[in-house]
């Protein structure tokens, strides 16, 4: 198996697939992309991943892309030990964070440059933070 990631290892959608592969205890051999350089828009990984984003992940000639695709492939492929919650609303919990982690990285990038972000989404994204708190 081979796993794409982000060269500088900051993408929170690659480390979520690199995260399921240790649960998995599955071998994995990582290999880097450069998003700075647009490396992902290269030919070889453009032919590779149907996105051109990481993770993509590779078993033989098969290839999937998207984090919560990879983490439900890994869940099918080997069981055990289990990914995600047995019980179903907790399941259900459990991918409502992953589909909402884009939003939660989107928000968390604001909140780190507020500059970026008008000041009446500040407050929004701050409360909306707090509710991810409560998932816990
Ligand atoms: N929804 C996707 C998001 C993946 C994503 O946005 N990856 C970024 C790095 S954090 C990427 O590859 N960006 C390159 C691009 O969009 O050109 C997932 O869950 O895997």
């Amino acid at each position: 198996m081979r796993l794409f990631v982000d060269s500088k290892f900051v993408s929170p959608y690659a480390l979520s697939a690199f995260v399921a592969l240790r649960v998995k205890g599955l071998d994995v051999e990582l290999d880097t992309i450069d998003l700075a350089t647009r490396q992902n828009l290269d030919d070889d990984f453009f032919q590779t991943s149907v996105t051109s984003r990481v993770p993509t992940l590779i078993v033989d000639n098969f290839s999937i892309s998207e984090s919560s695709a990879i983490a439900e492939y890994l869940e099918e492929l080997q069981p055990t030990p289990n990914l995600y919650p047995q019980n179903i609303q907790d399941r259900a919990k459990a991918r409502q964070v992953q589909a909402w982690q884009e939003v939660i990285y989107w928000l968390c990038v604001k909140i780190g440059q507020p500059k970026l972000s008008s000041t009446n989404q500040y407050p929004k994204s701050s409360r909306q933070l707090e509710k991810l708190r409560l998932i816990n």
